[in-house]
């Protein structure tokens, strides 16, 4: 073996002091950094594979060596290796890898460069782990080949909505003052934390294209340029959201139809520009016909004649479209039965199925509304087989409590991916996510990048769910909680482990209790959608009704007397939805309108639980505030006050919501608390 002339990159320059480490900590790479490496092939990605250990090796005193190819005769720990042939029983593509450890040396081997640096990193979770006893070897690859995020990042600051489209942790990563961050040192950083938790491309701007982002496509395509040159040495791909009406704002046509020739030849050579820029550019995100954005409905076209005239342009180049399914009328009030907005997008897509290109991907939100604490699956996933599905969540807190509020939305996430369109038997929706797994991203350039220190739970178990789908939610809390706070180094690892798991395993479940009951949704401040307010959307054309009124509550979206929603669901759950007596609890509001005394499956009333959940969800978040506060001794200071601060704002947060539901459903039934607790 002869050391590779190639000189060693340098470090990895160490990050500004305040902005935090999150989950790769430089803890986190001892067992790798005090140990002897080879890191053997050639590539952009292997000189950041290079980099790393040799990073983690100055921190930890362990060495590293460059190789073209590996020798048994060299004495090392962990031999990282690009090579061509990977001894595993299927094919692991270009992200997979093998990890195997024999005779006290332990090999990871991929077959593409990303899959060396997933090796790497798979490596830092192990820790100790990696060069213990002796493992046979395992084969990894991804579930699911895209695993992206989508920033709502605007480059201008936008009147109403800020630089972030529901951003709560500060700026942009990407953009400032009006344009690419020169100092792209973050945005490098960012994709190193992204790879490490399994992300592989990124949009870098918000679905709602206003004017200065539409020039992102075409005059301004070098800023992002800038952008992708900065996350490709962490394997990530740049997409951009681009607007349907791009050749009519920026090319200067007389129409936007996707059938016209002009308007295919225009996106034609567009595309050719972007790609020039960024050979390997991801493509585009679209969203049409939603909320004020321009798309095929003006021209009498469907989504599919839209989608597929990007995807036409994007194909010479092995680009994808990320058509979005959020397509619903917003101005329309509930006149009948067809305007419940939960059918909109299985009204509109499925009749489209099998029309769509192979570079078409449909992105449907996970649920049928709107990233609510508690939604069914949308019954668009499990309906369109000849189509390319990929389920978007929403990390950003939206809904959740705005990154102000702990809620570790995983276990939510794992329900939706686990959860089987056909039943007990048949598919699950991460597997039919053919075309991946999308997250609207909750991070900014605050320091601690979520804002909310407990947030970036959030965003790292979302890209390992991305990889595996069926992974157990609470295990990969577990594996961030390792990673960030590194508990086998402080002075009592189990109590800051329980600690940990106490105030994020049942966070989401604690937000569900004192928010907006049984799967009802919303009951937020309209505009901004942070803290209660019951009747905020009661009355408005957004159709995200709750129906209260003195004898009952809850949307009825059966077949027989409702808005027919039900009936959109394959027929097992269609039955099961259909009937308030089989409709599980906690979706009962969101399929059935039932009087206030109905019985649950629990035995409580539905009036009883809201009272009862509510004032449980307080009592449990003022737990969980004692037990973080209990945890003083073991976490670092600045990132423990920051944490004890939103605690204090989530606890006023939740006694506010506590007392508008409950007072409010008080007054409107008039039937007191079974055990005779204050409703204001
Ligand atoms: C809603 C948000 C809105 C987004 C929209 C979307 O309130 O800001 O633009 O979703 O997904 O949740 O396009």
């Amino acid at each position: 073996m002869r050391r590779s002339a190639r000189t060693a990159p340098a470090a990895l320059t160490p990050l500004a002091d305040h902005v935090d480490p999150a989950w790769l900590p430089s803890e986190a790479f001892r067992a790798l950094g005090s140990r002897r490496t080879v890191v053997c092939g050639t590539g952009a990605l292997v000189d950041t594979v290079h980099g790393e250990v040799a990073w983690a090796c100055g921190a930890f005193g362990g060495s590293v060596v460059r190789a073209e190819e590996p020798a048994d005769d060299r004495p090392c720990d962990l031999l990282l290796h690009l090579g061509e042939r990977l001894d595993a029983p299927e094919p692991l593509g270009d992200e997979g890898f093998t990890l195997v450890r024999r005779r006290g040396r332990t090999t990871v081997t991929a077959a593409g460069q990303r899959g060396l640096l997933y090796g790497l990193f798979h490596v830092v979770r192990l820790g100790e782990a990696a060069f213990g006893a002796s493992r046979a070897r395992e084969a990894h690859r991804p579930a699911l080949a895209s695993r992206m995020l989508d920033h709502w990042d605007n480059v201008a600051v936008h009147p109403v909505m800020g630089q972030v489209e529901r951003g709560y942790a500060g700026g942009s990563l990407f953009w400032r003052d009006g344009r690419a961050r020169g100092d792209l040192e973050r945005v490098r950083t960012y994709g190193r934390l992204l790879a490490a938790c399994g992300i592989n491309a990124v949009a870098v701007n918000n679905v709602n294209v206003h004017a200065t982002e539409a020039h992102l496509l075409t005059d301004r395509i070098g800023e992002v340029a800038e952008i992708a040159g900065a996350l490709r040495p962490y394997g990530i791909r740049t997409q951009l959201s681009v607007t349907f009406a791009a050749p009519l704002v920026l090319g200067g046509l007389a129409t936007a139809d996707p059938l016209d020739e002009a308007v295919r030849a225009w996106w034609a050579e567009a595309t050719g520009r972007v790609y020039a820029a960024i050979p390997d550019f991801g493509g585009y995100v679209v969203k049409a016909d939603s909320e004020g954005q321009p798309g095929p409905f003006a021209y009498g076209r469907s989504h599919a004649d839209g989608a597929n005239l990007l995807a036409d342009a994007l194909a010479p180049y092995g680009g994808t479209v990320h058509w979005r399914a959020f397509v619903y009328d917003h101005r329309q009030d509930w006149r009948d039965r067809s305007t419940d907005r939960a059918r909109a997008a299985y009204d509109h897509f499925v009749p489209l199925d099998g029309r769509f290109r192979d570079n078409a991907v449909l992105q449907v939100k996970h649920g049928p509304m709107d990233f609510q604490v508690r939604e069914p699956v949308s019954p668009v996933i499990g309906a369109m087989p000849r189509t390319r599905l990929a389920v978007e969540v929403q990390a950003t807190q939206e809904y959740t409590g705005q990154q102000r509020h702990v809620c570790a939305l995983a276990p939510m996430w794992s329900q939706v991916l686990r959860w089987r369109p056909e039943g007990a038997t048949g598919t699950s929706v991460g597997e039919l996510a053919r075309g991946g797994l999308v997250a609207v991203s909750n991070a900014g350039d605050d320091p601690y990048w979520t804002g909310h220190p407990l947030a970036q739970a959030n965003l790292y178990t979302v890209g390992r769910l991305g990889w595996q789908p069926d992974a157990d939610p609470f295990g990969l809390l577990d594996e961030w909680i390792d990673l960030t706070f590194t508990p086998a180094r402080t002075e009592a690892p189990e109590r800051l482990v329980a600690g940990l798991r106490a105030v994020l395993y049942r966070s989401w479940r604690t937000y569900e209790k004192y928010t907006a009951p049984l799967g009802v949704g919303f009951m937020v401040q309209p505009g901004h959608h942070y803290g209660p307010s019951v009747d905020g959307y009661e009355y408005s054309p957004w159709g995200t009704y709750h129906f209260a009124d003195r004898d009952g509550v809850g949307v009825d979206r059966t077949r027989a007397t409702g808005t027919g929603y039900a009936g959109q669901y394959a027929k097992p759950w269609a039955e099961v939805y259909e009937s308030p007596d089989t409709c599980p609890d906690e979706l009962l509001l969101f399929f059935h309108h039932v009087p206030y005394g109905h019985v649950l499956h629990s035995g409580r009333t539905v009036i009883q639980h809201i009272y009862d959940t509510h004032f449980e969800g307080v009592a449990e978040v003022e737990e969980a505030r004692q037990v973080w506060a209990s945890l003083v001794d073991l976490v670092e200071p600045a990132r423990h006050t920051r944490v004890a601060e939103r605690y204090e704002e989530q606890l006023r947060g939740a006694r506010e919501w506590r007392d508008h539901i409950n007072s409010y459903f008080f007054r409107k039934s008039g039937v007191p608390d079974a055990h005779g607790r204050r409703i204001h």
